[in-house]
């Protein structure tokens, strides 16, 4: 039964991906993509990155993916088994991929690590503005994690491992970029999230 994962390492999406194949103890294979191929065209029909494939069933979307883990595999449950926990949890999933994703991951990672290093030009000004957005966004869910361990409650969920790469890969921005700082109860759960194993085990080279 063989689990392959399209993606890239430095992906934050795959990142999240991997950390739910990591927690459930799921064995995988990580294959490298070409966005612009037709292969890749009829797995993703966006060309982004991840896809999973399972035994020949393919899935896109990395929360749509993660939930898969978390549901074909055996092992530790990665959502919260009440309804008002997955729901929780699905609220933080999708205000994430709304306001935290987008300015983030679009506005701030991909022009500093991957435009930037191929001398491909971008607005700096529309960073430090995207990076303005994603702090905004992040103050709500460290409001929440100031009361609560994680955003669903007292044990991680997907929710927590979708956010956990944006955080991480944040950390290493400077200046205006910094979307991280500012957010006390978001710097305990880092330290509480990136303890566990899973972290370690993902980590990007
Ligand atoms: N909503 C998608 C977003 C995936 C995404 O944007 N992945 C990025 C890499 S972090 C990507 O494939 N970018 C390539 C592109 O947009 O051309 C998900 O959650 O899987």
């Amino acid at each position: 039964m063989p689990v392959i994962l399209h993606g890239s390492p430095f992906s934050t999406f795959t990142w999240s991906a991997r950390l739910a194949l990591a927690e459930k103890g799921v064995e995988y294979t990580i294959q490298g993509v070409d966005l612009r191929s037709d292969d890749y065209g009829k797995m993703h029909p966006w060309r982004r990155m991840p896809v999973l494939d399972h035994d020949g069933f393919r899935v896109f979307e990395s929360a749509a993916v993660m939930r898969y883990v978390d549901e074909a595999f055996p092992g530790p449950a990665l959502q919260p088994a009440d309804p008002a926990g997955r729901a929780r949890m699905t609220q933080w999933l999708s205000a994430f991929a709304d306001n935290v994703a987008i300015p983030a991951v679009r506005g701030v990672l991909i022009p500093r690590y991957v435009l930037a290093p191929r001398g491909i030009p971008f607005d700096e000004a529309k960073v430090a503005v995207r990076a303005a957005e994603a702090h905004g966004s992040l103050r709500h869910f460290d409001a929440t994690l100031s009361s609560s361990p994680y955003l669903a409650g007292a044990e991680p969920s997907l929710a927590d491992w979708m956010l956990l790469p944006v955080m991480a890969s944040g950390g290493g921005l400077t200046g205006a970029d910094r979307y991280t700082d500012g957010l006390p109860a978001l710097d305990a759960w880092m330290v509480r999230m990136t303890a566990r194993p899973s972290f370690a085990a993902t980590l990007p080279h």
